[in-house]
């Protein structure tokens, strides 16, 4: 253990290299101006100049799931950290890890009200695993390196550090080895192992249903890629249907034919009555969100479950369990499959080959089936014709979203393969997130080809990062379904709220190609079917961040749908069921977009 003195700045450039930070996401301000000066006399920490702080956050965000590693933000005191706060409760919805180094006023002006003060920890409290104001400079290292532990232990998530700019000027020690006496001597220490007899007790649940299903979440994704191996090899071997939630996809390949598809408001007509339906259900790392659940009391009314979390407050909140199993899913699922083994354990063949039959009557609706058209796009098509192009180009490919009806459209129609290739705010459901998120995944992967799906309400939420990736040079294409609405709100307010459309028309829109152009960026445009495929070859193909205008069918709505309320066996499966359902608006009232 090595033992230095320096300033404050120069303490949080060592501990952030000690922690293996490469990029962080920031914007300058005054009381940040010493740290600022100490990073532009050192070399190996990025720096990327963001336009607007919540984009710091949402591109940290998507550094961090499209790595598995902590995401770092940096931005000033008073309204550079609260410009954070949307991002923040963002990633503490989603389990994101995020270190947010906020700049505070001097420590003798706290409390006084001054120019740019906000009292962030408070402000933050609610929405970080945990935060800290640094009072001595002396404990700044020792700080810095429990905020990047608790950000990614246990179920991970944002931690803010607040620290005041006499801090930052100050002369302290810093001490190396502060980055693992941390961990051993911090009194959070989430449970990684598993209580063997909650397992045995699921294996034996599992080996004698009848109608099994495996509903994988987010948590599978957070344990990482050997997890999600360790996932697919358990359902594979057990020969049980899978469904996956929103922040789930991915974990289990899309491709395989024990997929049901996404479950949920919009999952798919199989995936939701097997829900329903089953007797055994296996929630790995998922934490029964209503989105899923619909009507609680007739959530999966007949299903013995057993839910993996590594988060004690998620068991038995929404859903009372069966078997509770505290623990990460990646050991939670060594030990299952190893208990598996040893028993030699199988389902019951006749009972699951009758269940799939009852999943392949269910499957023949064809739930996400549409009316193409050669007159307009459907937004299904251009999405089915942007993920097809992208295999063309043999890259590695991410997709963010943005959030509304081309969320859902993305969800329904992008296929993955692979975990960590799907971002999209699924706990706060923020629009915004898309854009800035998908400049994080490609400061992370150069190389790759990051596609961000957005809708043109959405876009307009962040669309200033124009700037950042091209001073950057991060070539995200951005693909806007342009249907001139708040799409999803103008579908609710079509189904629930007798077509009137309250504040959700955009008629005034800015042309998005010219205003690519005025950043430099390539700007591109598709009006009509035949169009789409030139213009997202053109895309791909070019070295420069890309802003498509997809011109979409403004009339198409999102289905399968489970009005919020409802219950999965309730599931509309287009506009037919939409009219003749008696629910109507009473279905989703108090529920918001
Ligand atoms: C920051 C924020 N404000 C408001 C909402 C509520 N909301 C949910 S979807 C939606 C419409 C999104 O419109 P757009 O981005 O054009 O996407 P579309 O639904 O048309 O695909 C709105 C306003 C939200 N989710 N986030």
């Amino acid at each position: 253990m090595s033992t230095k003195e320096m300033t404050g700045s120069e303490i949080i450039i060592e501990a952030l290299k000690d922690q293996g930070v490469d990029v962080m996401f920031g914007l300058p301000g005054g009381v940040l101006l010493p740290l600022y000066d100490a990073l532009f006399k050192q070399n190996g920490l990025r720096h990327i100049l963001v336009k607007h702080e919540q984009a710091a956050v949402h591109a940290a965000e998507g550094y961090a799931r499209s790595t598995g590693k902590v995401g770092t933000v940096l931005v000033t005191s008073g309204p550079g950290a609260t410009n954070t706060v949307t991002g923040l409760v963002d990633a503490m919805m989603d389990s994101v890890p995020l270190v947010c180094l906020t700049g505070q006023v001097p420590s003798s002006l706290i409390g006084n009200d001054a120019f740019q003060e906000a009292d962030i920890t408070g402000i933050t409290r609610a929405c970080t695993k945990h935060n800290y104001l640094v009072k001595d400079v002396n404990d700044l290292g020792r700080v810095l390196h429990e905020a990047y532990y608790l950000a990614r232990s246990g179920r991970p998530g944002p931690v803010l550090v607040d620290i005041p700019k006499d801090i930052l000027q100050a002369t302290g020690t810093y001490r190396s080895g502060d980055k693992t006496t941390v961990v051993e001597h911090k009194s959070y220490k989430p449970q990684v192992k598993a209580d063997m007899t909650a397992i045995k007790e699921a294996v034996a649940l599992i080996k004698g249903a009848k109608k099994p299903l495996f509903y994988g979440g987010g948590g599978i994704v957070n344990s990482g890629d050997a997890a999600c191996t360790l996932f697919s090899q358990f359902v594979k071997m057990t020969g049980i249907p899978c469904t996956l939630t929103l922040m789930g996809l991915g974990a289990f390949p899309g491709s395989d034919d024990q997929f049901l598809g996404m479950m949920g408001m919009h999952g798919t007509y199989e995936a939701n009555l097997a829900m329903h339906d089953c007797d055994v259900m296996i929630n790995i790392g998922a934490r029964f969100d209503d989105r899923v659940t619909g009507r609680l009391d007739a959530f999966s009314p007949d299903s013995k479950k057993i839910h993996v979390d590594i988060d004690p407050s998620s068991i038995n909140k929404n859903i009372i369990v069966d078997v509770p199993i505290i623990g990460d899913v990646g050991h939670v699922l060594e030990d299952m499959i190893k208990v598996w083994k040893a028993e030699q354990a199988q389902i019951d063949a006749d009972a699951l080959t009758s269940w799939w039959k009852e999943i392949a009557d269910w499957r023949s609706k064809e739930s996400l089936k549409y009316t193409n058209s050669n007159k307009i796009i459907k937004p299904q098509y251009a999405l089915e014709r942007i993920r097809d192009l992208a295999l063309e180009t043999k890259k590695d490919t991410y997709y963010t979203t943005e959030v509304g009806q081309h969320q859902m459209w993305a969800a329904q129609y992008l296929n993955f393969d692979k975990p960590k290739r799907w971002l999209t705010s699924g706990g706060l459901g923020t629009m915004g997130y898309g854009f800035p998120s998908a400049m994080g995944v490609q400061t992370a992967h150069p190389d790759a080809l990051v596609v961000a799906i957005a809708g043109d309400g959405s876009f307009q939420m962040n669309l200033q990062e124009i700037a950042t990736l091209m001073a950057y040079r991060l070539p995200v294409k951005c693909f806007i379904l342009n249907n001139h609405c708040l799409g999803m709100v103008r579908q609710w307010q079509e189904m629930f709220h007798g077509e009137r459309y309250s504040e959700s028309l955009l008629d005034v829109q800015p042309d998005f190609v010219k205003l690519a152009e005025a950043y430099g960026a390539l700007g591109l445009r598709a009006t009509l079917p035949g169009e789409l495929d030139d213009v997202i070859r053109q895309a791909y193909a070019s070295d420069l961040p890309t802003i498509v205008d997809v011109r979409t069918d403004a009339s198409e709505n999102v289905f399968p749908m489970i009005p919020s309320g409802a219950a999965h066996n309730e599931i509309l499966l287009g506009p037919e069921d939409s009219e003749s359902s008696e629910n109507g608006g009473s279905l989703e009232s108090g529920v918001l977009v």
